[in-house]
């Protein structure tokens, strides 16, 4: 069987050095996939420990993630050329240990193969399947760690003979080959990081984003036209904030009130983010006013009807940083409809999905 498949490189010494990048990869993605996950959506028991600083966390951290996950495809491809060969090995199974070591392999494969399907669609916002994304992708990784921890056991004894080259069987071509897949993981990341690292940004080919290509010079998911605020006028637009001690204000009131400037980013979690200057009232002053206690959480509510981010909540953490703004301009501007005119929330290291726009209403919670 094995002599149908007639390249040599179809060896464990190939399939241990890049399943030791694909692993890398793998990790690095898993972890900051958490990240994520826990400041975007946070279990009760890590709501109110979600930091506020670093104020890039999140941007570092997401643009890791996508940058990781791009890489784990060609990663996967040459991954899976090495080793499909034993994927026909006959008999099929051979005891209830080869049993499981395949179970590994087919959650590993098929978590893993659906994981970066989802999220290379998540980065061009193309969601053309039933199911919730995040959700999805959350729990296809945990598939795929766990597929990952028991292949690993199964193939200790060949992952260790063959981890040092000293040990594998000299084999012609393999150092081209993986030369070759290093160039290509090397090249897909040039040409997409740039859409998180502001050094690469030249070479940013292939990222559906740049991160300076947009109104006031940033990118827009959801446009005005798309959320139905794009006849927002100041004239009939109001600032309610609900709590102890209610109040609205009018926009000039609002300008009026002390403002302060925070260089802070937009980090979207499909990969792009970009840094800006903004001005506007600190969440917290306006807090005060309400008298909202200093560990209230907040609801803030935008003009937007149906959108999923339309409401959003936001933890002390946030609401009390001298950073966080209800920000009314972006570098020096009135904030263009698409950015969320008159009014959008700014706060440090949170998912830009977190960054409403629009917004009409503060609510202190308990
Ligand atoms: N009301 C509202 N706010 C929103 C969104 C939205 O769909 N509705 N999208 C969020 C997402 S996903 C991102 S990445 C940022 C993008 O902000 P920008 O369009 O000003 O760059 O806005 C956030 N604020
Ligand atoms: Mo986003």
């Amino acid at each position: 069987m094995q002599s149908a498949f007639r390249s040599r490189l179809h060896e464990p010494r190939t399939a241990v050095v890049i399943g030791r990048w694909l692993g890398a990869a793998f990790v690095i993605c898993f972890l900051t996939g958490l990240i994520s996950h826990g400041l975007q959506d946070p279990p009760g028991w890590l709501r109110d420990h979600l930091p506020s600083r670093p104020v890039d966390g999140y941007r570092i951290t997401q643009g890791l993630h996508v940058i990781s996950g791009i890489a784990a495809i060609p990663l996967l491809g040459a991954k899976l050329w090495t080793v499909y060969p034993r994927l026909f090995a006959w008999p099929p199974v051979r005891s209830v240990l080869h049993a499981l070591e395949r179970l590994g392999i087919v959650l590993l494969l098929g978590a893993a193969l659906l994981e970066v399907f989802t999220g290379l669609l998540n980065t061009l916002q193309w969601y053309p399947w039933p199911f919730p994304f995040r959700q999805t992708h959350f729990w296809l990784a945990w598939i795929a760690v766990g597929g990952l921890l028991l292949h690993i056991a199964a193939k200790y004894p060949e992952i260790s003979a063959n981890w040092r080259r000293v040990r594998a069987a000299p084999v012609p071509g393999r150092r081209a080959f993986l030369t070759g897949v290093a160039v290509s993981v090397a090249t897909v990341t040039a040409v997409t990081a740039g859409q998180s690292v502001p050094w690469l940004r030249r070479l940013d080919l292939l990222a559906p984003r740049r991160p300076d290509i947009g109104p006031q010079g940033l990118p827009v998911n959801r446009t005005a036209a798309a959320a139905g605020t794009a006849g927002v006028r100041a004239a009939g637009w109001r600032l309610t904030v609900a709590g102890p001690a209610p109040y609205t204000l009018t926009l000039a009131e609002l300008e009026a009130l002390p403002q302060y400037t925070a260089l802070l980013p937009i980090s979207c979690v499909e990969g792009w983010s970009a840094s800006a200057h903004w001005t506007g009232v600190r969440v917290r002053d306006l807090l005060d006013r309400a008298g909202a206690r200093a560990g209230a959480r907040l609801r803030v509510v935008s003009l937007e009807r149906y959108g999923g981010y339309a409401t959003t909540e936001m933890e002390a953490s946030y609401a009390r940083d001298p950073l966080t703004l209800l920000a009314l301009r972006v570098n020096g501007e009135v904030l263009a409809p698409d950015h969320g005119y008159p009014a959008r929330i700014i706060a440090p290291n949170r998912p830009g999905v977190l960054q409403t726009k629009w917004v009409s209403r503060l609510e202190v919670l308990g």
